[in-house]
């Protein structure tokens, strides 16, 4: 049966606009993961032909805190838009979501193009700041259920972020602990160890993924490394706080 990329990845395109949930694609098709990432890139085409720009990349399924609370264990990544980006420090409204998660991660800012296999040293060189960043992520799926070719067309949930101040990449990233604060109260701890053993390898990572769909990370480009801790759910109220060793904070408060 041939699978009908526009049609898929205007109804992700919609859902997102539209916040509201639809059923999984594999409950009614098969995608391979080339068709996957095709939904994905046209259905970003669309965010692109409105306006926004594309501001980088972000890697899922990194931590095993991740892999186990969604249930798939293979590393995805999708695409980032300017739209994507909130303020530090400012407000996301809880309306211009489905189901909105939050989860802890750094942000890689590249100086320099990367693509295919590289070395740990190379993606370091690469490399111009590195800050402590929190991802929303939001499932255009029902009960943000779904199977490995589904989130990878839904573009791996990628719905926003904050990124908070750049540092020096030239000093130990490995063991950076972390902690996620909801209202003043710690929530979640975790260190970026989390995030296969150093978050650079997450960019070795981004480097060869993107390199198989024929993409270059260019020079201004930010890369997600990936959640060090499961995600939890977001409401109207919260105040959410990431504080990252050595690499200070990020914010964001969910109003309605
Ligand atoms: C998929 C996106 C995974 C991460 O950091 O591992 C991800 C999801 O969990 O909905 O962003
Ligand atoms: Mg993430």
């Amino acid at each position: 049966m041939s699978v009908d990329i526009d049609r898929l990845a205007t109804l992700l395109d919609d859902a997102a606009r539209n916040a509201t949930a639809v059923p999984q694609i594999s409950a009614t098709e098969t995608l391979t993961l080339d068709q996957a990432y095709e939904i994905q890139k046209v259905s970003i085409e669309k965010r692109l032909a409105r306006g926004e720009r594309r501001v980088g990349m972000k890697m899922g399924f990194t931590s095993r805190a991740k892999m186990e609370q969604m249930g798939v264990s293979d590393l995805i990544w999708g695409r980032l838009t300017s739209a994507m980006i909130a303020e530090d420090g400012g407000t996301i409204s809880r309306k211009h979501f489905v189901h909105p998660r939050v989860e802890p991660e750094v942000a890689f800012l590249l100086r320099k193009p990367l693509s295919g296999i590289v070395t740990p040293f190379q993606a370091l060189d690469a490399v111009e700041a590195v800050a402590p960043a929190l991802e929303i992520i939001d499932s255009r799926y029902q009960n943000f259920r779904f199977s490995l070719t589904d989130v990878i067309a839904d573009n791996s949930s990628s719905s926003a972020l904050t990124i908070g101040q750049w540092n020096s990449p030239h000093q130990p990233l490995d063991n950076l602990g972390m902690t996620v604060s909801v209202n003043g109260r710690p929530q979640t701890f975790g260190s970026t160890a989390a995030i296969l053993g150093d978050p650079l390898r997450s960019l070795v990572a981004a480097a060869r993924l993107v390199a198989r769909r024929g993409e270059v990370l260019e020079p201004g480009h930010i890369v997600m490394a990936g959640g060090a801790t499961a995600a939890f759910e977001l409401f109207v109220g919260m105040h959410v706080t990431l504080e990252v060793e050595r690499l200070g904070r990020t914010c964001f408060t969910v109003v309605e």
